[in-house]
């Protein structure tokens, strides 16, 4: 059969038309695939409560990622109670969910409701805050962010700001150990036990620290503000604020303001968080130092349960990336952070 032009134009026209609809055909089917794949994932994720600005974000980065990859996520608060996040996963278990995600307001029990996961097949991931478990078998993962190195980040920027790295001369005001007042949070939670740890760790070759106050906050606003007035009130003189986080900071400098106290002078604050409230203040020179805790780990954590929902394992540890910010900075460009 001879081929004229129009007879060779007509196959080239067939053969783009055969060549797209196979390609039509790839993209619907993989669609469809990821779609399967995707569609039938049930994830019960157990949030600690509503404490802070830092807890708000996180949990809008769990449901906007959910709703992105277009999962169904069962969504439990527990109120700042341990019992009802026991409850929760429980529920969980018993509506037989495909992984099951929790912020562990402690460190501490549970094993229990983790054994109960394990024995109806359901991998757990731990999220934003650790445990302390011996049987690791008990969950798949952890994905959340390095709280001792954040401790270890504020006591670094103490020790850059009152030792002379050339001289290795100590200076301050009073020409006497820099008096610290420490802010925790969550008695037994893991970035309260770390980000002590840490700082400690930091300061313990340096004898010019001294920590002379360390209060328990639970990471509210509320809290902070309250125990600054108890330290202005008992008249306890301090050089350095270091807060566990950044709603205990605001209320603290709340506290301190109403008094009078030039907290851009007279007074040198470490926070971690990095919300945008803090970053407004270390502009303003009210903080001089805002260590990075990073909330958004909704896609990771979708991400990280879509891939235990098919069977396939995941890291142990993931760690979130995240930075300091320090008077030292361009702090007009840190851009803004979106809680
Ligand atoms: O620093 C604080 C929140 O678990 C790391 O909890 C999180 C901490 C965070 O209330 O603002």
């Amino acid at each position: 059969m001879r081929i004229t032009d129009s007879g060779n134009q007509d196959m080239t026209r067939r053969n783009i038309s055969f060549f797209l609809f196979i390609i039509l055909c790839l993209l619907f089917f993989s669609c469809e695939k990821k779609a399967a794949e995707t569609k039938g994932i049930i994830l019960g994720f157990s949030q600690i409560g509503a404490e802070s600005a830092w807890r708000n974000c996180n949990t809008r980065s769990v449901q906007e990622a959910a709703a992105e990859a277009g999962i169904q996520l069962l969504f439990f608060n527990a109120e700042q109670k341990q019992e009802n996040q026991i409850k929760a996963i429980r529920s969980f278990i018993a509506y037989q969910v495909d992984v099951i995600a929790f912020v562990p307001i402690v460190t501490d029990g549970w094993e229990n409701v983790l054994e109960e996961a394990k024995e109806a097949g359901i991998p757990v991931l731990v999220c934003d805050r650790e445990i302390n478990i011996q049987d690791e078998s008990l969950y798949a993962g952890y994905l959340g962010t390095n709280m001792l190195v954040q401790g270890r980040s504020s006591a670094e920027f103490l020790i850059k700001k009152y030792i002379n790295p050339d001289t290795g001369k100590f200076f301050t005001r009073r020409n006497q150990p820099v008096r610290i007042v420490e802010l925790r949070g969550t008695e037994g939670s893991s970035p309260a036990i770390m980000r002590a740890r840490g700082f400690r760790e930091a300061l313990a070759e340096y004898p010019e620290f001294e920590i002379i106050y360390s209060e328990s906050g639970d990471f509210l606003r509320s809290k902070g503000y309250e125990l600054m007035c108890n330290i202005l009130e008992d008249n306890i003189v301090f050089d350095v604020l270091y807060s566990h986080n950044d709603g205990m900071t605001l209320g603290a400098i709340e506290a301190m303001k109403e008094r009078g106290i030039k907290t851009d002078e007279d007074i040198v604050i470490v926070s971690i968080d990095a919300e945008q409230a803090a970053i407004n203040a270390l502009i303003r020179g009210d903080i001089n130092c805002v260590v990075e805790c990073n909330p958004k780990q909704g896609p990771e954590i979708i991400r990280l349960s879509q891939l235990l929902a098919k069977g396939e394992t995941i890291p142990r540890m993931i760690f979130m990336i995240e930075e300091v910010f320090t008077e030292w900075d361009d702090v007009l460009n840190i851009g803004t952070r979106g809680y």
